[in-house]
């Protein structure tokens, strides 16, 4: 089988190495289709990883193609959690075709693991299988397979290439890299604003939705992506939001975390995080409160500190394995955020509608002064929607 490839091949790579002026050698022309075709397999691989969204969490998205004389001959991506990994779903898929592995090459986004964890080694599948080569995306900076995957290859004879289209392979598995280099999650902050910056209408009308269905959609997919939400006790008592995920083409998953940042219990009892048990809910407050009439779903957490430190629950958090966190409102968590520079990207949904009255604002000016800078812009049925990254990504 040759699978089809849908390549966006660099023009601008191929020109950067062929001669200003004369005939191109013939080595040089046969280095050059190579690298268009390494190339190609690997945004191959990271395609095929896609599969896996939302359902490999807290693993990376990884995708593995075999190779044999410029053909691809079998796939794999890393599909589910406790599911095969990318390399042996690969030479699971050459096999049930009858197809030698032996001599072939392997293109994966990420360093194959040497570890025995939910699955055995990746590597000892690859030497096992004969691949005789191996080109590898992002090594894998998981303290538990980090550099033992490139020696175990090369001490078994294989070729081994590191680094081919790097930080795009990096910028796919963004959450799992940024936790295992800071063992906190990677933090995305949402917030939505009328034509004015107005966060919300007036306080003596009922909170109501102004971003399109569309933009709803597509903040769902960010909630689906994250693997805890968070609150301040204002949007709690303001809104009575139940932040779970919904929406079409998000496949079964954990839900996230509901956390809520609420000093001094101000939670109601009978509000929709207290009530559905969902997804569970994480109380952080500054002292112990009775918890005797919690359901099982609602756990508690007490920060003694008069101003809760946002690096705290971003520790706390990074300690129980959270990968991506998504702080959803309101104002003043989102300034407690962004004043202590833990924002590491912001999507800002700006509809055309007045709320009119005199509701809270966001200024984007913060987000500057955070040291983000407005890295996209898209209209989405009417709303401006707007990324922000980190300067220095
Ligand atoms: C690979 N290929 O497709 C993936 C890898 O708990 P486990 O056994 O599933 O191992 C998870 C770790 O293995 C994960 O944290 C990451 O370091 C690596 N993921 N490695 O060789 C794959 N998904
Ligand atoms: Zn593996």
């Amino acid at each position: 089988m040759q699978a089809t490839l849908n390549t966006k091949l660099r023009v601008s790579h191929i020109t950067s190495i062929l001669p200003k002026q004369g005939i191109m050698s013939e080595r040089l022309f046969r280095e050059t289709i190579e690298m268009i075709q390494d190339e190609a397999f690997m945004r191959r691989a990271m395609e095929i990883a896609e599969r896996g969204r939302h359902r490999v969490m807290p693993n990376p998205l990884v995708g593995c193609v075999l190779v044999r004389e410029g053909n691809i001959v079998a796939e794999g991506w890393h599909d589910h959690i406790g599911g095969l990994h990318a390399e042996q779903m690969a030479i699971a898929d050459a096999e049930s075709k009858g197809i030698p592995t032996q001599g072939t090459t392997a293109y994966v986004s990420l360093e194959p693991c040497n570890h025995f964890g939910r699955t055995p080694p990746c590597t000892e599948s690859l030497l096992w299988a004969g691949v005789s080569r191996v080109v590898i995306g992002a090594l894998d900076p998981n303290p538990t397979v980090r550099g033992g995957g490139v020696d175990a290859l090369k001490r078994g004879g294989v070729d081994v290439e590191v680094g081919l289209l790097e930080d795009e392979c990096e910028g796919q598995m963004g959450h799992f890299m940024h936790w295992c280099r800071n063992r906190r999650p990677l933090v995305t902050m949402k917030a939505s604003t009328d034509s004015k910056g107005r966060v919300d209408g007036p306080s003596s009308h009922p909170s109501s939705r102004f971003s399109s269905d569309r933009s709803l959609e597509l903040s769902h997919e960010i909630r689906a992506d994250s693997m805890a939400i968070l609150v301040g006790i204002g949007t709690v008592l303001r809104d009575d939001p139940s932040l779970t995920v919904r929406g079409p083409g998000i496949g079964p998953r954990d839900s996230p975390i509901r956390v809520v940042v609420d000093p001094s219990n101000r939670i109601p009892r009978e509000c929709k995080l207290m009530v559905d048990p969902e997804a569970p809910t994480l109380l952080i407050q500054t002292s112990q409160y009775d918890s005797s009439q919690d359901p099982p779903h609602v756990e508690r957490l007490v920060i003694a500190e008069e101003e809760i430190p946002v690096a705290r629950i971003l520790d706390m958090l990074g300690d129980r394995g959270v990968q991506s966190l998504l702080v959803e409102g309101g104002p003043f968590t989102w300034s407690r955020f962004l004043s202590e520079k833990m924002v590491d990207r912001a999507r800002i949904c700006v509809s055309d509608v007045d709320l009119g009255g005199d509701g809270p604002t966001f200024d984007t000016k913060s987000l500057r002064e955070s040291g983000l800078i407005l890295s996209s812009e898209e209209e989405v049925c009417g709303d401006s929607i707007e990324w922000w990254i980190r300067e220095s990504k």
